[in-house]
């Protein structure tokens, strides 16, 4: 895929300032998979014209701890909505897993969920023990300081391009 690589190429130009995220840094031109409201996240593109009738979604903090097994991985961000209507992170991808799924923890336990609501003035937040992405069959093991490219698909938002940053295993969030 030339496209992914010219992607992790971008992303690995851009500066490293914690939690900054490249969104869309290749949102323009690209082909498949393009839906009507593609890269245009927070723009309002739907047609009822008042104001806070629309999600308005920023992810901010996205980070992958350096897996332990190759076979799997974990994701973690924040997404917040200023907007005044509440969207739902349905699926998510990445070119360099073979599936990505959304799973909620219960107790020790976690489960497959359909999707993750971000309510209306609200945050969505995935961390560990809680919420999270867990990224399946990765082409190869993933490594600290890489970035990996993903999106997140939104019922109502379309989809948002993240660079995940890859951390230390045990690393922390600084809040
Ligand atoms: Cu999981």
């Amino acid at each position: 895929m030339t496209h992914s690589s010219r992607c992790r190429r971008l992303a690995a130009v851009l500066p490293v300032a914690a939690g900054l995220l490249a969104l869309g840094a290749c949102g323009s031109g690209q082909g498949p998979a393009s839906g009507p409201d593609s890269g245009s996240a927070g723009s309002g593109s739907g047609g009822s014209g008042s104001g806070g009738s629309v999600p308005k979604l920023s992810v901010s903090g996205a980070y992958m701890p350096e897996p332990v097994t190759k076979d799997m991985a974990g994701g973690f961000l924040t997404l917040k909505n200023t907007g005044g209507t509440a969207d739902r992170l349905t699926s998510v991808k990445s070119g360099a897993f073979g599936e990505a799924q959304l799973h909620e923890t219960s107790g020790q336990q976690m489960h497959r969920v359909k999707s993750l609501k971000v309510p209306a003035d609200g945050t969505l937040r995935l961390s560990r023990g809680g919420n999270h992405i867990m990224f399946l069959n990765p082409e190869r093991k993933p490594v600290e300081g890489e970035k990996v490219r993903v999106t997140l698909h939104f019922s109502k938002s379309g989809d948002i391009d993240v660079s995940m940053p890859v951390e230390a295993t045990n690393f922390v969030p600084k809040k």
